[in-house]
């Protein structure tokens, strides 16, 4: 069993809605349990700041899943919610963007699988609802999701009510 945190974004559309609903899929994932959810957050756009503003949330699971197995799973339910890959196109708005955020402590770096994630230690957007439901997680060679998560700006990121 692997514990493993999966990112939730998106911007177009009724995103709460949607994020609330891709939860409900990941708990459905093969050998996988569903631990818990955090928040959804009210987010301005980070990397390409001209796009509405995203709602973002973290789920943390236990899996059997092999890293890669898991993956690909989350870019079927990306699909499933009718997420659309332009080619060439970085940072753009989306239904839904589902992220291998951590996989235990496991380190991949391997073409379209990166874990951690790259941009995490980065990212207000990802660290503030990974340290509502994992705090003493850590992301490896950088330190604790709460260490790093307390030094982070957070303008602007708001939870929903
Ligand atoms: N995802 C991105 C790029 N920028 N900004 C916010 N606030 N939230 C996101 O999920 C996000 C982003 C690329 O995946
Ligand atoms: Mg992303
Ligand atoms: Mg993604």
């Amino acid at each position: 069993m692997t514990l493993a945190a999966v990112g939730l974004g998106a911007n177009l559309g009724d995103a709460a809605a949607t994020l609330r609903d891709a939860i409900a899929e990941l708990a459905q994932l093969p050998e996988t349990t569903l631990l818990r959810a955090s928040r959804l957050y009210r987010t301005p756009a980070w990397g390409r700041t001209e796009q509405p503003d995203f709602i973002n949330a973290v789920a943390l699971v236990e899996t059997d899943l092999p890293a890669r197995e898991l993956l690909d799973a989350l870019l079927t339910i990306e699909r499933q919610f009718g997420r659309v890959r332009l080619d060439g196109e970085r940072w753009g708005p989306r239904t839904l963007d589902l992220d291998l955020l951590l996989y235990g402590d496991v380190v991949i770096d391997e073409p379209g699988l990166r874990v951690p994630h790259p941009h995490l230690h980065e990212r207000a957007f990802a660290l503030l609802p990974l340290a509502d439901i994992a705090p003493d997680m850590a992301i490896p060679g950088i330190g604790s999701v709460a260490a790093i998560a307390a030094g982070m700006a957070v303008d602007g990121i708001e939870a929903l009510p």
